[in-house]
């Protein structure tokens, strides 16, 4: 599977990159794209959002960031 960008800078970009300035308070907006179950996981920062089903759910995830730079991240619930 992947990731695909929604507005700004990032949109229709496939798996953009996570960028994290100093300081920062993150927020990411999981939009499910194909019905399956689907989360958002970040491992440097040991986050990740609900797992979300069916086409056009969603579920936000929030954190206060500790480092800065670009960050991997994955969805847990498979291929
Ligand atoms: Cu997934």
């Amino acid at each position: 599977m992947y990731f695909v960008g929604v507005g700004g800078q990032i949109d229709g970009v496939l798996n953009p990159d996570l960028h994290v300035p100093d300081n920062a308070i993150v927020q990411i907006t999981l939009i499910n794209g194909d019905g399956a179950l689907h989360d958002i996981y970040v491992s440097d920062f040991n986050v990740g959002s609900d797992q979300i089903a069916g086409i056009g759910a969603s579920s936000v995830l929030a954190f206060r960031a500790n480092a800065s730079g670009n960050f991997e991240y994955f969805c847990t619930g498979g291929p």
